[in-house]
């Protein structure tokens, strides 16, 4: 089974096909440069993405969006996490949390899967916090500075574990097995 999964990021890319081709699914990227739309929600941006993605590819397509949700700045970055990234980077989110006593934070992802019908939506969310320091070279985005709830590395220190317990994996798990026929 082949199917198109609509992203700008390589490193998403590379992620959700390593997963997928062990399920069998064979993932070709469709690369698209979509201005996002506004909102708090990640399913609403997915939605909304998918069904941009697919009026430009006319097959079956999915999008995924994500971000990193710290508690201590009421869920901020959020859906706004890849602009902060490019604009702040994990520095300027280390400063913000500078001093900041509770260090709890998750990433999340959302899937939108556009059939040529209808939409589907799959969701995974990774709990974790915020280290003190960026550590690593793994990974992309946050990874330096995100550590799963449980673990003493960041992703971007132990890239096997983020692929085993990672937001991606989580909603592309469900997703996967809507696929089973
Ligand atoms: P699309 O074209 O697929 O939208 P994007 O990079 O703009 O690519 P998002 O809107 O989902 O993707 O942006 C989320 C940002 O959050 C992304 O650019 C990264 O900086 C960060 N991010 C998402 N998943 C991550 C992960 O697994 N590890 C580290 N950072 C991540």
């Amino acid at each position: 089974m082949k199917i198109l999964f609509a992203t700008s990021n390589q490193h998403k890319f590379e992620e959700a096909a390593a997963y997928l081709a062990g399920r069998g699914i064979q993932l070709e990227r469709f690369p698209i440069e979509h201005r996002e739309m506004r909102s708090e929600s990640l399913e609403e941006i997915a939605r909304d993405a998918a069904r941009f993605a697919f009026k430009k590819c006319k097959k079956p397509v999915f999008v995924e969006d994500a971000g990193l949700f710290i508690s201590a700045l009421n869920g901020f970055p959020g859906t706004y996490s890849a602009w902060v990234q490019k604009k702040l980077g994990n520095a300027g989110i280390l400063k913000l949390m500078a001093g900041a006593p509770d260090r709890s934070a998750y990433f999340e992802a959302c899937i939108a899967y556009h059939d040529g019908k209808r939409i589907s939506c799959f969701s995974g969310r990774c709990p974790g916090s915020i280290s003190e320091g960026a550590r690593g070279a793994s990974g992309f985005g946050y990874d330096p500075i995100f550590v799963p709830e449980g673990y003493p590395q960041t992703f971007a220190e132990n890239i096997l574990l983020k692929n085993n317990i990672s937001h991606r994996y989580k909603s592309l798990l469900e997703f996967s097995k809507s696929l089973e026929p």
